[in-house]
């Protein structure tokens, strides 16, 4: 089967170079920052169940998904349903589908908008620990320090500024030379280091009580409607999905390659990051005496503890936030190419043009974010959350979950099963069918199942 492309259209260099940037778009603040305060937030163990269902029945089959639509259309993330729709093979109806594509772009904007928000945070304290600012406690100790740093209205800007900089740096190079190169320097770092880390984490006081909190759920918390709708969110985000990063790095795979392999193994390290970063977290949460759903400063507040506990902890200290730092910079180049993507083909700009001036608009676009920690705290939108959080919530729990029901509704429905299993590499298997199965019944009925149970959130 021919696999027309774009003319001048990119392609990454090799397998593992997609591999590990699909991996590195998958990791990063959402498995330990976001992941940590929301678990925090609902409960711990009952939360983490959901959530590693949800990665499995619904998680899951949509990475397979991205992937094949992003591969058999070789185009962006809107391209790719306008090419597969109405096109050459009739697939499907035309259309309706491209919404999915429309709310990924919009998602990846917004996500991005205030996911360099705390990134530049994290660049902030990485910064700390390089002049050794952050080795021993200030004055008045962490927790103070951070929210002195998050309210001031110029200098959280001035981070959020440097760290969207680098971000465009990469995008702006080009798929082999900057998405993938930075992804294979980065991504084995990242593995090394949080293994590291994470040896350390389990030395600490308080693991008995954190890892109960991990570990052993407490049922009643399953009657809280809002769980799911956190774990649904938080599946989405860790394993970038819906909002056309998956589309996009597919569309830049020319031959054959294993998709459920690959699949597989970005879900599986998307993870496994997750519950590690959790066992390094929570043990310390408890020694410390935090409130463990205390929000999304857990990790500015807990960890500095943690290292200042500990002769030369300063030096974990620099190596933590250099990982965070790294994953948060594969995972953000992830979502400003959805959008480059996008405006190269629908404008015919330049990569380059299309870096620097979508880059620029999504910075600007973070500024209210950024505020929303001080000087325009008092303003709330939805259910009492400040700017940051609403652009959070709406993205993330309502766009993100509302594109995967597309895309599965389209993968599930709209393709012709032969097709489906052909272009996925899956074939005529067991698990292929398994794979539909769970993509025309399984996964719409969960994703309306949580909206409805939690209508009363919006
Ligand atoms: N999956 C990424 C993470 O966990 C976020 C995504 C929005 C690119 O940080």
């Amino acid at each position: 089967m021919s696999r027309k492309h774009e003319p001048g259209r990119e392609q990454w260099a090799s397998r593992l170079g997609f591999i590990l940037a699909a991996m590195g778009s998958a990791v990063g603040l959402g498995n330990i920052w976001r992941f940590s305060y929301v678990a925090g937030e609902n409960g711990g163990a009952a939360f983490i169940l959901v959530y590693l269902v949800m990665i499995i029945l619904i998680g899951l089959p949509i990475v397979m998904s991205e992937f094949t639509i992003g591969r058999k259309a070789q185009s962006d993330a809107v391209g790719a349903f306008e090419k597969l729709s109405p096109g050459g093979d009739r697939l499907a109806p035309g259309e309706p589908w491209k919404a999915a594509g429309i709310m990924g772009v919009a998602a990846a904007f917004m996500i991005l908008s205030f996911y360099g928000v705390i990134a530049g945070w994290i660049v902030y304290y990485f910064f700390n620990y390089l002049t050794g600012n952050l080795w021993t406690a200030p004055a008045d100790g962490y927790g103070a320090f951070f929210g002195g740093f998050i309210s001031s209205p110029g200098q959280p800007l001035f981070w959020q500024f440097l760290f969207m900089a680098l971000t465009i740096g990469i995008v702006f190079v080009g798929v082999k030379k900057g998405i993938e190169r930075s992804n294979k320097i980065l991504m084995p770092l990242l593995g090394v280091l949080l293994i590291v880390l994470s040896i350390y984490g389990l030395t600490l006081g308080g693991a008995q009580e954190g890892l109960a909190f991990l570990f052993s759920p407490d049922w009643s918390a399953l009657t809280n409607p809002n769980i799911y709708l956190a774990a649904l969110g938080q599946a989405f985000f860790s394993l970038s999905l819906g909002m056309g990063a998956l589309i996009t790095y597919g569309s830049y795979l020319s031959n054959k390659e294993k998709l459920p392999g690959a699949a597989v193994s970005v879900a599986g390290l998307d993870t496994t990051f997750a519950i590690i970063a959790g066992i390094m977290i929570f043990p310390a949460v408890f020694a410390f005496g935090i409130e463990p759903g205390s929000g999304p400063g857990l990790v500015f507040v807990v960890m500095p503890d943690v290292f200042d506990s500990f002769a030369l902890g300063g030096v974990f200290g620099l190596l933590f936030f250099f990982l965070l730092a790294a994953a948060a910079l594969t995972s953000a180049v992830s979502l400003l190419e959805v959008a480059v993507a996008y405006f190269m083909r629908k404008f015919a700009w330049s990569r380059k043009q299309a870096a620097l001036i979508v880059g620029s608009l999504i910075f600007l676009l973070g500024i209210p974010s950024s505020l929303s920690q001080g000087v325009l705290s008092n303003i709330s939108i939805i259910g009492g959350r400040d700017i940051l959080d609403s652009i959070d919530f709406i993205a993330s729990n309502v766009f993100l979950p509302l594109g995967g029901l597309i895309i599965a509704l389209f993968m599930g429905w709209g393709w012709k099963k032969a097709d489906a299993l052909r272009d996925s590499d899956f074939g005529n298997t067991r698990i292929g069918h398994l794979w539909l199965f769970l993509l025309r019944y399984i996964v719409p009925v969960a994703i309306l199942a949580v909206f409805i149970s939690s209508i009363r959130e919006f």
